[in-house]
């Protein structure tokens, strides 16, 4: 045996053993990566990949929803992972496990907790870190049957809606997206103002719940969809300052950057206009600087675990693209920002609304 680690997945710590196939005591979910293996014919789930390949997309996010939905049917099981030494294969599964679970360096990880030999080629590698977290989640949803009914998500590009338009994404859950133009005014238009009557972006629709305000709308979809694990569990020291964080992004660099975008709403002085701008420039510099202390090394703003608030925190950061000094010029918030941008889920959506990632110059 190579050894074994703990996930946390589906809102629980799990054992997940690996090792060589043949190994496997019998115990639990046993998962057999080796089409070679003596044993392969008792494994509750098999994915047959050749010694040193790596499995697709597609074969990953299958693999992955099937072994979740195993062990939530087995909640007090561990799970065994198997190839023939234990190492490549067994560790891409792992390794995979663990960046569904938020470890920001999964590949590193699984070998530091693991085993070192784990994951032993570039593709391997790759096929890790290319893993689609909404998709493993929308097969799982579809494995178990409880896919649940579409939401919409009245939008627009680079406004308030992209973090719960990322979070959308990360959960897999069926959306549709409604455009809220802007150029027209739309957000002030009769039908919009049935809505939110404030006229501003984002609302979210759930069945008969309309809700407006960007952090009532994340936690809302993060409490509709715990098995995604992208906030702590209530009660929790995590869940504190997961609140903390939801709290603070939107109460404090969100509300300055709406005075940086909107200065004229801020005085009556037509000459004020500009120090209006300037200050809110100069109190969100101050407020990065801050939030860059707080986060030190992450790599999360939770620590080692990855959760809602890291979108939101991304969000704010990509407002800062217009400002003399892109919060990207903080290395912990440019690494923080690229650790994100690892993720497919919000590549996808940054490409959809044509969003940069600022660039400290
Ligand atoms: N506190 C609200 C603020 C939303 C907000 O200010 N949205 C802006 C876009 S980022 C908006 O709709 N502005 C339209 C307008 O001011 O007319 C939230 O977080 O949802």
């Amino acid at each position: 045996m190579n050894g074994s680690i703990m996930l946390n997945l589906l809102g629980k710590d799990r054992r997940i053993v690996g090792g060589p196939f043949d190994s496997w005591d019998g115990f639990g979910v046993s998962l057999c990566l080796d089409p070679g293996a003596n044993r392969r014919g008792e494994a509750t789930l098999r994915l047959d990949l050749v010694d040193f390949t790596a499995p697709t997309a597609a074969q990953l996010i299958a693999t992955l929803a099937a072994v979740l939905v195993a062990l939530r049917t087995r909640s007090d099981d561990d799970l065994y992972v198997g190839c023939r030494a234990g190492y490549g294969r067994t560790g891409t599964l792992i390794a995979a496990l663990a960046n569904l679970a938020g470890h920001a360096d999964p590949v590193g990880w699984t070998r530091a907790q693991y085993h070192p030999k784990s994951v032993e080629t570039a593709e391997q590698a790759a096929a890790v870190a290319a893993l689609d977290h909404g998709a493993v989640w929308a097969e799982y949803r579809r494995l178990s049957g409880t896919t649940p009914a579409p939401v919409a998500l009245y939008y627009y590009p680079d406004n308030a809606s992209t973090f719960p338009h990322m979070l959308l994404r990360e959960l897999g859950i069926p959306f549709e997206l409604r455009l809220v133009d802007r150029k027209t005014d739309a957000q002030r238009s009769p039908e919009y103002l049935r809505l939110n009557p404030q006229g501003l972006i984002p609302v979210l629709v759930d069945g008969d719940l309309v809700l407006t305000e960007t952090a009532a709308i994340a936690l809302h979809l993060v409490d509709r969809h715990p098995e995604c694990g992208l906030a702590p569990a209530m009660g929790t020291v995590d869940r504190a300052h997961f609140y903390k964080w939801m709290a603070h992004l939107t109460n404090t660099p969100q509300v300055e950057h709406l005075k940086r975008a909107y200065p004229h709403r801020h005085t009556s002085i037509a000459d004020a206009v500009a120090d209006v701008r300037a200050t809110a420039i100069r109190r969100l510099d101050g407020m990065f600087d801050r939030i860059a202390a707080d986060l030190g090394a992450g790599p999360w703003l939770l620590g080692e675990r990855f959760s809602a608030v890291d979108l939101f925190l991304l969000m704010m950061v990509l407002w800062t693209s217009r400002m003399p000094r892109p919060a990207t010029a903080l290395p912990n918030l440019a690494a923080h920002t690229q650790r994100l941008l690892a993720r497919l889920s919000v590549r996808e959506i940054l490409e959809m609304e044509r969003l940069e990632v600022p660039v400290a110059r």
